[in-house]
């Protein structure tokens, strides 16, 4: 699937706390992204980082967003309904598309209500057959996983050893099961990782897709009793964001509801748009440059030979 010039654009959702920001910092080796400790939530937005991960011969440009909220139960998130829905906004202002879903999941927890939960919260946000077509689940606290694993058997095996939602979920994901030790950094991660990805046949999740899902979003409010009377849902397509095609997604089917969009997705799309300019303008400015530098060795040229003709 990939080659030295790829690009790879993947999306880490899941509970809170399960070590979604560890896994990127894994990922690239370094501390990009800022981690917390176990049972503290975490208050940053949705973050991103780009970087070149897998060293010179099998290397690749990897763009991950880390998403929060999405995973979460909506009742224990501090801005509720609104912060999962901004979170959704946040998500497609870093990115167009992606490779991959990571479902971030924590080994020595069982997979209790709560993680089926999160397993739902997913499905209704990005779709029904996420998990089936883009989804890799990755479980950190591989270190705890070696100390448990006496026998030595290997992860994937450990997997599908499981029952009951677990393995329904494993099943889905056709087994692309990673295990990371976030205490170790080691580049065998991303080869793990890498070759999970890989077996992903559909092409990326766009936002065609996520508009696709937008009754499914609805109804995952109404059913967890966030009637629309009580708390309108944003819509993507907001004046206040004029003209700012890649949030132009689609959250709920409404256009009455389409008057609410908080600042703090305000303020991450007008950085990414920033970005964009401020590079825009680096070369803007080195063309200028280069161009005025052609045209004065033209002029000096042209001074030399007049100069040389008068002289005679
Ligand atoms: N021992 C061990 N601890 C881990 C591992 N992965 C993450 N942790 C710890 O788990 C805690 C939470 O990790 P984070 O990466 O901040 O979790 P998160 O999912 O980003 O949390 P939010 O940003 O709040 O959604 C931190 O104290 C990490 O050090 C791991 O593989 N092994
Ligand atoms: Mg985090």
């Amino acid at each position: 699937m990939t080659n030295r010039e790829e690009t790879i654009r993947l999306l880490m959702v899941g509970r809170t706390g399960n070590g979604k920001s560890s896994t990127g910092n894994t990922i690239f080796n370094s501390k990009v992204f800022k981690t917390h400790e176990p049972n503290r939530a975490s208050k940053e937005a949705v973050e991103f980082h780009c970087g070149r991960v897998g060293g010179t011969s099998w290397g690749v440009t990897v763009r991950l967003v880390d998403g929060t909220c999405v995973g979460d139960a909506v009742s224990d998130l501090s801005g509720g309904k609104e912060a999962l829905l901004e979170s959704l906004r946040s998500i497609w202002c870093h990115e167009p598309e992606f490779h991959a879903i990571l479902f971030v999941l924590k080994y020595g927890v069982r997979f209790t209500k709560q993680e089926k939960d999160a397993v739902q919260c997913v499905k209704s946000m990005f779709g029904e057959d996420v998990f089936r077509k883009w989804g890799v689940i990755v479980m950190t606290y591989g270190d705890n996983f070696e100390t448990d694993n006496d026998e030595r058997k290997s992860f994937e095996d450990w997997c599908r050893e499981q029952s009951g939602d677990f393995k329904s979920l494993c099943e889905e994901c056709d087994y692309r099961c990673v295990l990371f030790n976030n205490r170790s950094y080691s580049d065998d991660h991303w080869f793990y990782l890498r070759s999970a990805i890989s077996k992903i046949q559909s092409p990326p999740y766009t936002k065609f897709n996520f508009n696709q899902c937008s009754d499914s979003r609805s109804n995952y409010f109404k059913n967890i009793g966030y009637s629309r009377e009580n708390s309108p849902i944003p819509s993507e397509s907001s004046p206040l964001l004029p003209g700012h095609r890649s949030a132009s997604i689609d959250l709920t089917t409404s256009h009455e509801e389409n008057s609410k969009v908080t600042h703090q997705t305000q303020r991450n799309c007008i950085q990414c748009r920033e970005s964009k300019w401020f590079t825009l303008w680096i070369w803007a400015f080195l063309l200028a440059a280069i161009l005025c530098l052609a045209f004065l060795a033209y002029m000096f040229r042209n001074w030399k030979e007049c100069k040389h003709y008068f002289c005679h």
